[in-house]
């Protein structure tokens, strides 16, 4: 199954701080039903506002999308008390802490959680020195993770990695070498998922989402099988559905065929 982990209910946006804030959580809940009914598996939720509220934020926007979805939250900090907040409300099967890294603290803020709660974890391939510009750099770091993780005695299938995607405009050859990562991790570590953050790559640049859709056919291709985006964005499922049926991902096409009769192909 492709994870797909869906980013609105993210606090460095204006319009979901303001609306946080507030406590307006019918809107709230709104967003969460609208990503859930476009085909999401996670909600990611984000309560990086402002950090002095982020555990009563995390802690208010938890207990809103646990009730306006049954889909497993994925809890977005570098705070290890407002992860610790949000899990210890709602912890369903799926969950995923978001994110770890190769540095020293978020190691031991986080890791912890993910042993206590038995979570999902999504670890980012950078370190105490940074994120390396190139394919071995990262994947160096993917490894020494793998071996962090494993002696904790967390098994691999609760891992996703994210390559830490750049903007293709400020970074170009980037996106090359995050799919030959891609690959590389596929192979070593079968187990382990592959969750990142795509929208990056559109920075900058007009009409976003075409770069958007077109890298995740891309990754697709390359053995990812997990991604945090937007699944109401225009065609941003159509393509997903299209680059697993053109790959054999799909069985007889079939999810992309009950996608058209249910009449979300656009
Ligand atoms: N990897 C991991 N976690 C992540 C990211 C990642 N979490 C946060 C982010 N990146 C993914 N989430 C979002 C949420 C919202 C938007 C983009 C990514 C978004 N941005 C608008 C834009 O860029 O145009 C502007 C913000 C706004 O609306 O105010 O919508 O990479 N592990």
């Amino acid at each position: 199954m492709f994870t797909i982990i869906a980013e609105r209910i993210n606090m460095t946006r204006k319009s979901i701080r303001e609306k946080v804030w507030k406590r307006d959580a019918d809107f709230i809940a709104s967003e969460a039903d609208r990503q859930t009914k476009a085909g999401a598996t996670h909600i990611d939720v984000n309560a990086g506002g402002d950090p002095a509220k982020e555990v009563d934020d995390m802690r208010w926007l938890t207990e809103v999308v646990s009730k306006a979805t049954q889909l497993p939250l994925v809890f977005d900090s570098t705070n290890p008390k407002a992860i610790e907040e949000g899990v210890k409300i709602c912890n369903r099967d799926g969950t995923i802490i978001n994110s770890i890294t190769g540095e020293k603290a978020r190691i031991e803020g986080i890791l912890p959680l993910v042993k206590k709660y038995k979570t999902g974890v999504i670890a980012l391939t950078m370190d105490d020195n940074g994120m390396p510009e190139d394919l071995q750099g990262r994947v160096e770091i993917a490894r020494k993770l793998v071996k962090i993780v494993e002696s904790e005695g967390i098994p691999l299938n609760k891992v996703y990695f994210d390559y830490l995607v750049r903007p293709a405009s400020t970074n170009p050859g980037q996106a090359k070498f995050i799919l030959e990562a891609i690959a590389v991790t596929r192979k070593e570590f079968p187990q382990a998922h592959i969750a990142l953050g795509l929208s990056n790559i559109s920075f900058g640049l007009p009409i976003r989402n075409n770069l958007n859709k077109a890298f995740l056919a891309m990754l697709i291709g390359a053995g990812c099988d997990g991604a945090i985006i937007d699944p109401s964005e225009p065609g941003m499922m159509s393509t997903l559905l299209s680059a697993q049926a053109v790959l054999g991902l799909d069985e007889y096409c079939m999810n992309y065929i009950s996608a058209y009769r249910e009449g979300k192909l656009k």
